[in-house]
């Protein structure tokens, strides 16, 4: 098997050589960085770290830049032994030295760095800027730097070069959805992990859906307890006629000394955690714990299905203080500026047919329930915005008019939504099912493990520009950045959900950093290779249909 792979890798390797030249290729390989940097400049020479290295550390404005070498510190630590000592600037010795300076000329988030053969000087105007730096030297060290035991025989050298890098877009993001199936805290930082590496800087939650509520509130205790279970899930395709079920109860949830502990995690690897509520669609958990929220009064059990469901959160008075107590408390945890409050999937029937609903409608003038469902969000989002935080939602946010300017808009059915909500004003995180849905196939191969349908190669992530053409300059400001989703129906254990979510995220991380003007597959291509040992050594489950992508350029 391993040599089979290792025959593939020569082989590709051989075929990028003819293609386009030794250099290129040398060079892609000894600086495979992803996302690539804006600007890198190749020097001769290496670096090498060894016991006596020393971190000389400047002050940020922004806050303590040793934060940010911790983990990296750590990380060594685990493979070599040695504990780096971290002096101040002014202590700085002339020789073998990293130096941390700040430079407010720096752009946001960006870093200048710079490997000499006795130094290495990193200039950020915040600490964000540092992480990012060791997140390139990290790449550029031998992929045993990951192991989890001591490296005797390594080289811990960095080849020397000049960088100044800084990403394009300001939202990177992955969304990973623990409702569907859950996903441990464990497996949860694991996956944070990982978005560090790639200088990826948010983590979108999906904390409730109909089939599993994960996140306690303490005032509603039902909604883990009774909403964080099942009694049964799917077997299989829901395509599948009939449908199978098994009968097992499962589930789980997160305390909230859990949930700062996570929060905690992210920050320290400079992640914002973009949590979700569902509402007022995808609510079948939380009315299985309260039905008096619904309009029918249930009762209702925790979905095993997946798909749409006609019950959801009833407009009456009595659910918006329900939703805004539950907000509150998770406004309290959060400290990111944005909740999101989904609002995608929602359909109108029990709403056609409640009195409350009906009533509400009638003493408002509104015209249809989509008017109604734009009611909904747009006092929840008032009610957000009294406590100091935004909203986020997906893109049916916009339809029944309504809201207001200052919601961000997640456009995932195309980009249309994203589009016309650019031209309103609003900011818009582009996540289109087309190019960024990690939950489709990423292989047409017959032996793909079952997934929700669709089909995104690598390729076509990394073909995704997110400013698209026909938004005006000003518009296009509008543009925070990209995300992917890797909705979970189909993914019951972490090792699915790595499967799903690498190599592609490596696609995602570029598409957020460059500009699609610098960006180019071939080179990709040559820097992933290194990416996907580092994983190796990590033990990632990685999808390896990134290489029969090659394979059939290469005409084989
Ligand atoms: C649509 S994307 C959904 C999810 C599903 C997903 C499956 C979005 C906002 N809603 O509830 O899990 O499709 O791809």
């Amino acid at each position: 098997m391993l040599a089979k792979k290792n025959t593939l890798m020569k082989k590709i390797f051989l075929s990028l050589f003819l293609t386009s030249g030794i250099s290129v290729s040398l060079l892609a390989a000894e600086y495979a960085i992803i996302p690539a940097p804006q600007r890198l400049k190749p020097q001769n020479g290496v670096f090498e770290l060894n016991k006596q290295t020393k971190f000389a550390l400047g002050t940020f404005s922004d806050g303590d830049a040793r934060q940010a070498i911790q983990l990296f510190i750590r990380q060594l630590a685990a493979v070599t032994s040695w504990n780096l000592d971290v002096v101040s600037l002014k202590e700085a010795p002339s020789g073998n030295v990293i130096m941390l300076k700040e430079n407010k000329t720096v752009p946001a988030e960006g870093y200048n760095l710079t490997v000499g053969k006795t130094k290495i000087v990193i200039e950020a105007s915040t600490p964000k800027g540092c992480f990012y730096a060791l997140q390139t030297i990290r790449q550029l060290l031998p992929k045993e730097y990951e192991a989890t035991g001591s490296q005797p025989s390594v080289k811990w050298s960095v080849p020397c070069c000049d960088i100044n890098d800084a990403p394009k877009y300001r939202y990177r993001g992955l969304h990973v959805d623990v409702a569907r199936h859950f996903a441990t805290i464990d497996e949860v930082k694991t996956i944070i992990d990982q978005l560090a590496l790639l200088k990826l800087n948010t983590f979108h939650w999906h904390l409730t859906d109909d089939q599993g509520w994960r996140i306690e509130i303490k005032k509603y205790p039902l909604l883990t307890s009774v909403g964080g279970f099942r009694d049964r899930t799917l077997i299989g395709s829901y395509k599948d006629i009939p449908r199978k079920f098994d009968q097992t109860r499962t589930g789980g949830f997160y305390t909230q000394e859990e949930v700062k502990d996570v929060i905690k995690y992210a920050a320290d690897r400079y992640i914002d955690i973009l949590p979700e509520i569902e509402m007022p669609g995808h609510a079948i958990a939380a009315l299985a714990a309260y039905p008096q929220y619904s309009c029918s009064g249930g009762p209702f059990q925790v979905e095993g299905l997946w798909g749409i469901f006609n019950d959801v959160f009833c407009t009456k008075d009595d659910t918006f203080s329900f939703l805004e107590d539950i907000l509150s408390e998770v406004i309290a945890l959060f400290p990111y500026k944005y909740i999101h409050i989904g609002g995608d999937e929602c359909p109108t029937i029990r709403w056609q047919n409640c009195a409350h609903c009906q009533a509400r409608m009638k003493e408002l003038g509104l015209k249809n329930e989509r008017q109604l469902q734009s009611y909904f969000t747009h006092r929840i989002e008032q009610f957000v915005n009294s406590k100091g935080k935004i909203v986020v939602g997906w893109d049916e946010i916009l339809d029944g008019g309504l809201t207001a300017p200052n919601a961000v808009v997640m456009s995932w059915r195309g980009e249309k939504g994203g589009i016309a909500a650019a031209r309103l004003g609003h900011d818009v995180i582009m996540t289109p099912t087309t190019y960024l849905y990690f939950d489709y196939y990423q292989s047409q191969s017959p032996s793909e493990p079952l997934a929700i349908g669709g089909y995104v190669p690598i390729e076509k992530v990394y073909s995704y520009n997110p400013t698209p053409d026909s938004l005006t300059q000003e518009q296009a400001t509008h543009i925070l950045g990209v995300q992917a989703n890797t909705w979970a129906e189909y993914m019951s254990t972490l090792p699915q959900r790595e499967y799903m979510i690498f190599p592609r995220i490596a696609a995602l991380s570029e598409v957020g950093w460059l500009d699609i003007k610098q960006r180019n597959y071939a080179d990709f291509a040559k820097r992933l290779p290194a990416l996907l040992a580092r994983y190796d050594v990590m033990g990632i489950n990685y999808s390896k249909a990134f290489y029969e992508t090659l394979e059939k350029e290469n005409g084989k």
